[in-house]
């Protein structure tokens, strides 16, 4: 372990007692007015720290990576998706990624379910009728939405959070399917009665609600493009808490516009903070500000991991959360 504290550079606000802690441990530098960096800044951080720790709103590509200074040890993201950073140029440059895994499967799970629920039982319509007066009284026919029960779910993407997403969906009485690239254990496939496609174009038609929960990867960039959104049934809800960059949001604004989906809950966007017009203001589309792992519970348990890897380096040992493993 070494006695000469660590230079910890943070580029955005953390829980007040996710900062303290770090202040104490290292020598940490905040963002108090927590603005973005610009690239000049994270720049600079980058050059001074040993550690940096970035969240979403950091664009770590490889040019900037590659002005890294020597010191540049741990970049200990804030968050589980890591397709901000250019993972290649890191490894390129011998410096370990870190991400924050796991603690915050359950709230982005709730998230989807909150989603699909808001889309299907218009829930943000009856409370702008609430929150404008205009309440006149029960209806047989008024405002009628969609029920879940029985209804077929398509995962894409059957990680932690896709999982944790279809036990929830096998409560609300949903049929659980799913594509991902290799099925799942037959154990958890029999926990959750789940059905694997390994064919997505044959799985989406079938579909009555598909949510997307895999990452975004050179792979994933548009997987629901405009031929696949148009596969979908007309009727169904599309959910996406994972990246905007999954969907081709000019092509769902376009099929949305068209009347061709049933309904979009988006938690995530291509262009964030960005959100393509066409999308804004229509009756079912619910959107939401990125909340997915919003919650003090979670924000607080990613900061502990981000801790637990700075002080896995500091006491000499290799960081448990590597999406990029250096050299040490
Ligand atoms: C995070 C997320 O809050 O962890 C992720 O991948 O999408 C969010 O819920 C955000 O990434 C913070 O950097």
């Amino acid at each position: 372990m070494s006695s000469r504290k660590l230079k910890v550079v943070l580029t955005r606000r953390l829980p007040d007692a996710i900062e303290t802690r770090l202040r104490e441990l290292f020598d940490t530098e905040l963002n108090l007015d927590d603005a973005p960096m610009s690239r000049e800044a994270l720049v600079r951080a980058m050059q001074q720290a040993d550690v940096l720790v970035p969240t979403i709103t950091d664009d770590l590509s490889a040019g900037v990576i590659a002005q890294a200074g020597e010191g540049l040890r741990l970049i200990a993201n804030f968050g589980a998706g890591v397709d901000h950073i250019d993972l290649a140029a890191a490894s390129a440059r011998n410096i370990i990624v870190t991400n924050t895994p796991g603690v915050l499967t359950e709230d982005t799970a709730d998230m989807a379910m909150a989603l699909l629920l808001a889309v299907s039982r218009r829930l943000l319509e009856g409370a702008e009728v609430m929150a404008e007066g205009r309440f006149e009284g029960w209806t047989p026919t008024w405002m009628c939405g969609r029920g879940l029960w029985g209804k077929r779910l398509g995962i894409i993407g059957m990680g932690r959070i896709g999982q944790a997403l279809a036990r929830r969906a096998r409560a609300f009485g949903m049929q659980v399917h799913y594509h991902n690239r290799k099925p799942v254990s037959p154990l958890i496939e029999d926990e959750l009665s789940a059905t694997y496609w390994d064919d997505i174009d044959q799985m989406l038609p079938r579909m009555d609600v598909v949510s997307l929960n895999c990452p975004h990867t050179p792979a994933t960039h548009h997987l629901m493009s405009r031929e696949r959104l148009e596969r979908m049934a007309p009727h169904a809800y599309l959910i996406n808490t994972a990246r905007g960059e999954i969907i081709d949001e000019a092509a769902l604004a376009e099929v949305m516009q068209a009347g061709a989906l049933g309904g979009v809950g988006l938690d995530v966007f291509e262009h964030e903070p960005r959100v393509h017009p066409g999308l804004i203001g229509q009756r079912n589309v619910v959107l939401m500000p990125h909340l997915g792992s919003a919650t003090v519970e979670t924000r607080h348990a990613m900061g502990e991991r981000v801790i637990l890897n700075i002080q896995t380096l500091h006491n000499g040992h290799r960081p448990p959360d590597r999406v990029v493993a250096a050299m040490l």
